[in-house]
């Protein structure tokens, strides 16, 4: 059963439909990157499907509970790998909660040291955001308790402890956060978890010889991997009984960008990205994702006819010598579909999803602009005490932000939602614009962005924007804002906090 097989040889076995029921699979290795200890290619596993989380009604409220603690999984045959995780030894629950409901959750950190808990994604106050201003420590619960205001869309949630987010994400704290519309989780997309509608969690890590996760060996990206978990997972498949199957993808690595694709060419159609859902669906060759982005795609399937969702090679615009150290010359197959020989059938593509129209950059009332360096935004790296921007309460915004720096870097701006217009000097058309948390900024680039930020003002607490290569996050590479009432001109500095850990 542990048979070796090349890629190439597997995949078409796979792709002839026999590749079902044996063999294993051998992820590309990648010779510039640390190599894992040598071992037999892993057999293929069922994709774990992380569970819903429970939660009761606490006076109308919707109230969830997720304790952060050590645990110990067994990713590879004979190995034991020690790990975090949120009630789970590795990852975390899925939470879920429609527009217009309240929220609460009590988050428990039973870890050796002082963690946070961030809604990535979420519009909410500041002081509920989890960002390095509302530390958990060892032993404590932390509360945290809004209104989900947004529509639906895949967001997820993990430590943001100021310069520890990197080993902590790694050690396995992450979870996805489900939003569904007010009606509920139904609507014209697949919407049975982990049936047809199915959490695909994507990060990668590189093992040690007795089975750990390797968080020694960085290169200037920070940790990249050379083995794929999904959902916890190695080497995963996942078995189809339905014609079309919807995968909420979230990138949760440390600084691997993928590109996603099917294996038979034909395209995925894209149903939504970051926070919200397209005006209808959309095929496309292929879906790039880099660290923090999420993406919801539709695939049909073919009875007994095998597909593979890969990380295909992808140009991030780097200046040479970069592509190699960051992994983006990789193929990687992500997961394999086996679809069952008998199918229930799905209806056509829905022509229009419940969206949101963007916002119409016109109304921006301010053009803010950012320049990306060497870990640095606008020359400076993150202090705690330092108010970098005072942005007014519901404000929409354009947002300019500029990589003058030779890596790839990305930006993720918390509290707010918002839409792509220019990106590489291109124009984006209104109807190629989706919604979007957290975009990719190719070095030598600049990317124009329409942001509306949310209407809780309170100018004592900030949230964070920042490069979401978790590494260049922990080297400093964020910013504050305040959200204020409108026609603030003066805000107090914020002096809470420290570092944490
Ligand atoms: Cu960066």
């Amino acid at each position: 059963m542990s048979r070796a097989f090349t890629r190439r040889g597997f995949l078409a076995s796979v792709l002839a439909g026999a590749g079902a029921a044996a063999g294993g699979i051998l992820l590309q290795s990648c010779a510039t990157l640390p190599e894992s200890a040598p071992r037999p290619a892993p057999a293929p596993r069922p994709l774990a499907i992380p569970p819903l989380a429970p939660s009761t009604s606490d006076g109308g409220v919707r109230t969830f509970r997720l304790t952060a603690a050590p645990g110990d999984s067994g990713f590879l045959a004979g190995a034991r790998t020690p790990t975090w995780g949120y009630d789970l030894p590795f990852g975390g629950p899925t939470l879920r909660a429609a527009r217009g409901e309240r929220v609460r959750v009590h988050v428990t950190n039973r870890l050796p040291e002082t963690t946070t808990t961030h809604w990535h994604g979420m519009t909410l106050p500041a002081v509920m955001d989890g960002g390095p201003h509302q530390p958990i420590e060892p032993g404590a619960t932390w509360s945290p308790e809004w209104t989900i205001e947004q529509p639906a869309a895949t967001l997820w949630y993990h430590p943001h402890p100021h310069g520890h987010t990197e080993r902590h994400v790694h050690r396995g704290l992450a979870g996805l956060f489900l939003i569904d519309d007010a009606a509920g989780a139904g609507g014209p997309l697949p919407h049975r978890y982990g049936v047809d509608d199915l959490p695909v969690v994507v990060t990668d890590r590189v093992f040690t010889a007795d089975g750990s996760f390797d968080e020694t060996r960085r290169n200037a990206h920070g940790l990249v991997g050379d083995t794929l978990l999904v959902n916890g997972t190695v080497a995963p498949y996942h078995v189809a009984t339905t014609a079309r199957i919807r995968l909420r993808l979230l990138n949760a690595s440390s600084a691997r960008c993928y590109r996603f694709a099917r294996s038979d060419e034909r395209p995925l159609v894209l149903a939504g990205t970051d926070s919200g859902l397209l005006a209808a669906p959309r095929p496309v060759p292929d879906v790039l994702l880099t660290p923090g982005e999420r993406a919801e795609v539709l695939l049909d399937l073919e009875p007994a006819r095998p597909v593979v969702l890969r990380s295909l090679p992808q140009d991030l615009g780097a200046v040479s010598g970069n592509e190699r150290s960051i992994g983006a010359l990789d193929t990687l197959d992500v997961l394999q579909i086996r679809p069952a020989a008998e199918l229930e059938p799905a209806p056509p593509l829905p022509a229009a999803l419940p969206h949101d129209p963007g916002p119409d950059p016109a109304t921006a009332t301010t053009v803010r602009r950012f320049e990306l360096g060497n870990n640095t935004i606008n020359g400076r790296t993150m202090d705690m005490s330092r108010v970098d921007e005072v942005v007014p309460a519901g404000a929409t915004e354009v947002w300019e932000l500029t990589n003058v720096h030779s890596r790839p870097h990305n930006l993720h701006v918390h509290d707010a939602r918002g839409q792509v217009i220019e990106a590489g000097g291109r124009a984006v058309p209104p109807e190629l614009r989706t919604w979007k948390d957290t975009v990719y900024v190719p070095p030598r680039t600049t990317t124009r962005l329409v942001l509306r930020f949310g209407r809780h003002a309170d100018p004592a607490t900030p949230y964070m924007y920042h490069c979401h290569l978790l590494y260049h996050e922990d080297q400093g590479m964020m910013g504050q804002f305040v959200v204020a009432p409108p026609g603030t001109t003066e805000v107090p500095p914020i002096l809470a906090g420290g570092d944490h850990g």
